[in-house]
């Protein structure tokens, strides 16, 4: 393998990121105040490298995207190629290249059975906002164009557009630029550590799966076109639902003719040890959204995955939907997501996380479950969360939700590996490549952390 390592200023690169780069999620006023970014200039495996030479054991596969892991040669090499041969060409006005056919071709390959066209994208949150206007859309061209809202769940995250800010259930974000939109409503989510209660974990999975109901009697069936989740939440802090509830929700929709739609952003390309995260929980959705692990993040791209029950109206009804990217199908990005799908299949990435890592890391973290902190452990495939809490047994947080999290989060740092704080919740999701002996590291590290923030927070 050849890697690059350039020797990097980081006081000159720190002063430049200060002075002129505006960081996405970022309070910049207090991270300046702490001395700028931590700036990272390689990796190889799950192990980043920054600009003072320190190696970070990366548990959350850059921002959850980088499944195969880094330094591989053969999707820079693919990369190089299709630049060299046709950098850029567009999929509109009846063309196409290579690789936009390949790619399509091949998810419709792995996706779900009913699943076997895609519209592209380049992130996420532009693939949710074309499932937005599609699916309001393919009502409308049957003569239903009433039947527009979306449901999705209060804590639901799908992006950072308007769309997908409308779509999930942060209120923070909400709260910034008069969001959502008209026609959105929002569900409680099947979150039964945080809000089940007395119930077991599948009666509560099967109420909050009802709240779809109620919603959409509320709402009038035939005003509903859609229902959108994550089959785990990630953002919202790896909510894993009770088994119960995703084939609640399927009869629900399909009682009620609303389509069903996954956000597989996250949950998509063997994260939950299935090839998408609905086969997880046996349900079969009309529409997927996918990006992060479609490329494994070596290419910005996304993903919409449509059922031919809908592509069939389309196609016959439709006439031109007018929408689409610059880079819908970009070459370069499909030519690595191609590759990068195929490295999957050949190293079987995706069955040794359901078989071999995803186990391993769930009895890892199930050793983390005595610490007087931890309130709960869970885990799918290699997606998993400990839940900091103030008393274990009532289940009570400590006073002002995400500070303990961010402290634990800060620990990783001085230890130098990653895992993410979403509020008191502590995530992993590391590359799907990782070895045990790696999650062991890792859990190790985390129970260091997890002692060391327990030591600052006693007296809260
Ligand atoms: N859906 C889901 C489920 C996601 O997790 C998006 C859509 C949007 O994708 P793009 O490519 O537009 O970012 C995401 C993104 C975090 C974090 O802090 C998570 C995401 C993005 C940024 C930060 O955990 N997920």
């Amino acid at each position: 393998m050849t890697t690059i390592r350039r020797n990097y200023d980081k006081k000159r690169l720190n002063a430049l990121d200060t002075a002129h780069h505006l960081h996405p999620f970022t309070d910049h006023k207090s991270f300046h105040a702490e001395g700028g970014a931590r700036i990272i200039t390689s990796a190889d495996g799950c192990w980043l490298t920054d600009a003072d030479g320190q190696r970070i054991l990366d548990g959350m596969a850059g921002l959850w995207c980088v499944n195969v892991g880094y330094g591989r040669e053969e999707l820079a090499r693919v990369a190089y190629e299709q630049m060299m041969e046709l950098p850029y060409y567009n999929a509109f006005f009846k063309t196409a290249t290579p690789p936009v056919v390949e790619l399509s071709a091949k998810l419709a390959e792995v996706m779900p059975g009913n699943i076997n066209r895609v519209y592209f994208g380049n992130s996420g949150s532009e693939s949710n906002d074309t499932l937005l206007r599609l699916v309001r859309w393919f009502w409308a061209i049957q003569g239903k164009p009433y039947k527009k809202w979306i449901i999705g769940r209060h804590n639901g995250y799908h992006g950072s557009t308007v769309a997908g800010v409308s779509l999930g259930g942060m209120k923070a974000m909400h709260g910034q630029g008069d969001l959502p939109i008209p026609g959105i409503a929002h569900i409680q989510q099947p979150y039964w550590y945080g809000e089940g209660g007395e119930m077991s974990p599948e009666e509560f999975g099967l109420a909050a799966a009802r709240e779809l109901e109620k919603k959409i009697l509320e709402l009038g069936p035939h005003n509903v076109a859609a229902f959108i989740g994550e089959p785990i939440q990630g953002a919202g802090g790896v909510v894993i639902p009770p088994d119960s509830y995703w084939p609640e929700v399927q009869r629900i929709c399909r009682q009620y003719d609303v389509l069903m739609a996954c956000d597989e952003v996250i949950c998509g390309f063997g994260r939950t040890g299935e090839w998408f995260g609905c086969q997880s929980f046996g349900v079969e959705p009309d529409l997927i959204t996918m990006a992060k692990g479609l490329s494994s993040g070596y290419q910005p791209i996304s993903a919409l995955g449509v059922a031919d029950r809908i592509a069939e109206v389309i196609l016959d009804k439709g006439g031109e939907f007018y929408h689409g990217y610059t880079y819908s199908g970009h070459p370069v990005a499909c030519a690595v997501a191609l590759k990068n799908l195929e490295i999957l299949q050949e190293e079987k990435l995706v069955e040794r996380t359901k078989t071999v890592t995803g186990p391993h890391l769930a009895t890892a973290l199930e050793s983390l479950a005595d610490h007087p902190i931890v309130g709960q452990v869970r885990s799918r495939g290699l997606i998993g969360a400990i839940e900091l809490v103030k008393d274990k047994t009532t289940r009570t947080r400590f006073r002002d939700l995400g500070k303990v999290g961010t402290l634990c989060r800060d620990h990783f740092f001085r230890r130098n590996a990653i895992m993410r704080a979403c509020g008191d919740t502590m995530v992993v999701s590391p590359p799907l490549i990782i070895s045990t002996a790696e999650i062991d590291t890792l859990i190790g590290i985390a129970r260091e952390c997890l002692d060391a923030t327990w030591a600052e927070v006693k007296d809260w």
